[in-house]
């Protein structure tokens, strides 16, 4: 029985979080041997918060990385040794399969470890010192000098290096100033691995933290091919549909299982929350057919349901900007550089002139701090499909091919989907 996480890219969108849950949810279906959870990888964005609250639909929990931690290797403590134990009754205790150290406790509360090199110096005392063992001692007595504490979420790696650096047998493992387990030497013989499904993306970059470290048994998505290099074979589905949550609504047919009704509608969210309500030119044939069957399942339309959807959004004025790009924001390294694009939904780009200026300089600041040659953000007018670029200052911004409305800021009518249509731009200016 595996725990396997599956996650979607950082700074989720509805796609990546709706994709995630249905896919764990036919997965845990067709294979009960495993268990399969939906995380997020980073923080949502607070217009995203809020349109799950209202939809109802749970927020996976949060996945900090994918990297091994010191929890995933820590030995229990199911035998609880306590300090007034002599030791003749402790020694009956042990068999050949006890950790070189063990945990101690004084009724509950925890004392410490006994490690195997406490109760060998203390009888190789006696035996210079006496010529023969007379007194047995109890537990208490023997405890030596304690090593560093760890922590359960540390870094698989950082626990490693604590034993490299130290003379201790065993170290033992608190969860803030809870004790919660410990660990010998042993325990760091052998990596352990996460193991993880990636929907809605398959660039590194975009993945959750530590992915290179992870298993990835499979992926699933709608975006272009650069996919990271694996060890393992594994199962990829990569079609190029409105939206990954259309692949996993295929999958369940192909499975032959109908999704369940809350299914349905996680899956109809993502679709239409991806293809615009169906407008963005990235919507195929298959996008419109899954669409119409899931909003029948949940005895709702598309047009119905993608407008109760889409009604939540907030104007751009009324946001803060940097979370507002930041919260769907999308990193491509190409030809040496790295370049951001972000993009919102509004319903409505009267206002455009009122906020454009602010949310220019909203942008320079997320260009610097992520550390970007080149940042935009692409405002889409999903009543209208219509968009505005803003850009910062960089020189391939003279290379794309929209109309300039006044300085950094681009219109693009009928311009719907940043994969599709802004992305291929936004590479070509990159000569
Ligand atoms: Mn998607």
């Amino acid at each position: 029985m595996a725990e396997i996480y599956i996650t979607g890219h950082r700074n989720p969108d509805m796609d990546s979080i709706c994709s995630a849950i249905a896919y764990a949810d036919l997965k845990n279906l067709i294979d009960p041997a495993n268990t399969y959870i939906p995380v997020r990888c980073s923080h949502m964005g607070e217009s995203m918060q809020m349109l799950l609250e209202t939809l109802g639909i749970e927020k996976p929990v949060y996945l900090r990385n994918a990297c091994p931690k010191v929890a995933d290797v820590m030995l229990p403590y199911d035998m609880k040794i306590q300090a007034d134990l002599s030791l003749s009754e402790y020694a009956r205790l042990v068999t050949e399969s006890t950790p070189s150290a063990l945990p101690v406790f004084d009724g509950e509360e925890f004392c410490g470890l006994l490690s195997v090199d406490d109760i060998a110096v203390w009888a190789m005392k006696n035996l210079a010192d006496r010529g023969t063992i007379r007194e047995i001692p109890c537990v208490r007595e023997l405890m030596g000098e304690q090593g560093e504490r760890l922590q359960a979420d540390s870094l698989f790696e950082e626990g490693k290096n604590a034993f490299l650096n130290s003379r201790f047998r065993g170290l033992s493992v608190f969860r803030e100033d809870e004790f919660v387990g410990y660990v010998t030497r042993r325990c760091f013989l052998n990596t352990p691995a996460y193991n993880v499904i990636l929907v809605d993306h398959n660039e590194m970059g975009q993945s959750i933290k530590g992915v290179e470290t992870a298993n990835v048994l499979e992926i699933i998505d709608h975006h272009r091919l650069n996919a990271m290099k694996t060890t393992m074979p594994l199962f990829v589905d990569a079609e190029p549909l409105g939206s990954t949550c259309t692949i996993v609504y295929q999958l369940f047919l192909r499975n032959g299982i109908r999704p369940a009704r809350e299914t349905a509608r996680v899956l109809l969210t993502g679709i239409l929350s991806d293809t615009l309500i169906l407008k963005s030119p990235t919507t195929t044939q298959i996008d419109v057919e899954s669409a119409a069957a899931l909003a029948a399942m949940c005895q709702t339309s598309v047009d119905e349901y993608g407008k109760k959807m889409f009604s939540n959004i907030r104007g751009l004025k009324s946001r803060e900007p940097v979370s507002a790009i930041t919260g769907d924001f999308k990193l491509y390294s190409e030809k040496g550089l790295r370049v951001g694009i972000g993009q919102c939904e509004v319903t409505t780009l009267h206002d455009l002139n009122e906020f454009a200026g602010e949310y220019l300089n909203a942008l320079e600041t997320v260009k610097t701090r992520e550390g970007l040659d080149w940042a935009l953000l692409m405002i889409t007018d999903v009543i209208t499909e219509h968009s505005i670029l803003l850009s910062t200052d960089f020189y391939a911004e003279k290379h794309l091919p929209y109309s300039l409305k006044s300085e950094h800021v681009f219109d693009m009518p009928k311009v719907m989907s940043r994969k599709k249509q802004l992305l291929p731009e936004v590479l070509n200016a990159l000569y």
